[in-house]
């Protein structure tokens, strides 16, 4: 059984004062703290490993290949992947999107077919779908939300359709926290003959995945929200998609052979690879996962779970407070709320004045806030380093929070 005070010694950030208070860390949803395992990974490849990978045959670009290989294949593992060729190291959640809306959707996509998305994903699966089906003349259609802010399941059994050709959609919202039931929409969308990609930047980090399991064609995220490095993020996608797919970008090794007219590719992965990659950043992102699976993701949840529970009764009975989205057995590790009489940004500064992070606006989610009809919502995101004490130091700063501004 992990220790919470242990695991808490191994972040350094977390030990320090924020406005005269210990600092407390609710904005993991934007990116998570990084443990000192992968502070330490990172700078010891630059301390002793340091070179360019899969080029050199000298013992350093040797050591930093098998560390950048070992990466991959960690990462393989930890989503339960059939092979580590199908793991492509991208900086994002966003580019690993973009990937695909790109290199997928030019290649498969025309005028009379669809793109499916939902109305609670982040601007990330939102814009390369706009730009993809612009170019291609693809239409661009949204399940919609319930007022619980939850899929509207009669409506995604209307809108998937054969004519939809990918269904991409996020398994947690960022702001409604929504864990939606992937391998089910996974297997409507397969069932009309469309594949689809899983945005996973919110469950990745905090849920076990099994892309054998869900059957996913594609699964994007991103490291730096699960206790790895910022620039390191990950796109899997079923092998026969992958070597199906030309390239997104173009470059240094992700060619076989170069010619003054035309060019071949090399093999997956490292076709999706153009260029030299973060290194340092995915062999961070490796020890991540290290960090990550001997803590245990069932130990995690299960933390997340109790945290947000305790959190939902505790804003719940602040006078003013609502909450989006369902209930916290439906939910991951986050709640997005507004304050009757305060903007969410005022929300913000003064809870850091007590030196409690959270963050307001509309967290990339637009449509989501529309839909709600509010510009926007302050957000407290919880992850393994959290703990009950914190949450009552949240409710204490609301509650002051009201008097500061007199509602
Ligand atoms: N998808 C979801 C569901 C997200 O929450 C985010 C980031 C992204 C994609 C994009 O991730 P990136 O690493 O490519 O930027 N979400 C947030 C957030 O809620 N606050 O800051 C970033």
């Amino acid at each position: 059984m992990p220790d919470i005070q242990q695991i808490r010694a191994d972040f350094p950030i977390l030990h320090q004062q924020v406005h005269d208070k210990p600092l407390i860390y609710l904005d993991s949803t934007a990116t998570s703290q990084k443990p000192r395992q992968v502070i330490e990974a990172m700078a010891r490849y630059y301390q002793e490993d340091n070179a360019n990978v899969h080029r050199g045959i000298h013992s350093l670009a040797e050591r930093a290949t098998a560390s950048y290989e070992g990466a991959r294949l960690k990462v393989a593992r930890f989503i339960h992947a059939p092979s580590p060729k199908e793991i492509i190291f991208v900086r994002n959640t966003t580019e690993a999107i973009n990937l695909v809306a790109n290199a997928w959707g030019r290649a498969h996509l025309k005028p009379g077919d669809e793109v499916l998305i939902t109305q609670m994903e982040h601007h990330s699966n939102i814009v390369p779908w706009q730009l993809v089906t612009q170019a291609t003349g693809a239409t661009l259609r949204y399940v919609p939300i319930t007022r619980q802010g939850e899929l509207d399941f009669a409506a995604l059994d209307q809108l998937l359709t054969e004519r939809t050709k990918i269904f991409a959609f996020t398994a947690m919202s960022n702001v409604l926290g929504t864990i939606n039931p992937v391998a089910e929409l996974i297997k409507k969308a397969h069932a009309v003959g469309a594949i689809t990609l899983v945005d996973g930047a919110q469950s990745v980090p905090h849920l076990t995945t099994d892309v054998q399991a869900l059957d996913a064609d594609f699964l994007a995220f991103s490291g730096h929200k699960m206790l790895g490095p910022t620039g390191a993020g990950v796109l899997y996608g079923k092998r026969e998609l992958l070597e199906a797919m030309p390239p997104f970008l173009g470059g240094g090794e992700m060619i076989r052979e170069v010619f003054m007219d035309q060019s071949t590719w090399n093999t997956i992965p490292h076709k999706f690879e153009a260029g030299t990659p973060a290194i340092a950043e995915v062999i961070g992102l490796g020890a991540a996962v290290d960090y990550l699976t001997n803590i245990g993701m069932d130990w995690i949840h299960a933390h997340e779970q109790e945290l947000v529970s305790y959190a939902w009764d505790r804003l719940s009975a602040i006078e003013g407070l609502r909450i989006l989205g369902p209930e916290p057995a439906r939910r991951g590790g986050l709640l997005a709320f507004t304050l009757e009489g305060v903007h969410p940004h005022d929300i913000a500064a003064v809870l850091d004045m007590f030196g409690v992070a959270v963050r307001a606006g509309h967290h990339c989610a637009q449509p989501v806030h529309d839909f709600f009809g509010i510009p926007a919502t302050a957000r407290a995101s919880f992850y393994l380093y959290n703990t009950l004490e914190e949450v009552d130091v949240l409710t204490e700063a609301l509650e002051k929070a009201r008097a500061v501004f007199g509602v």
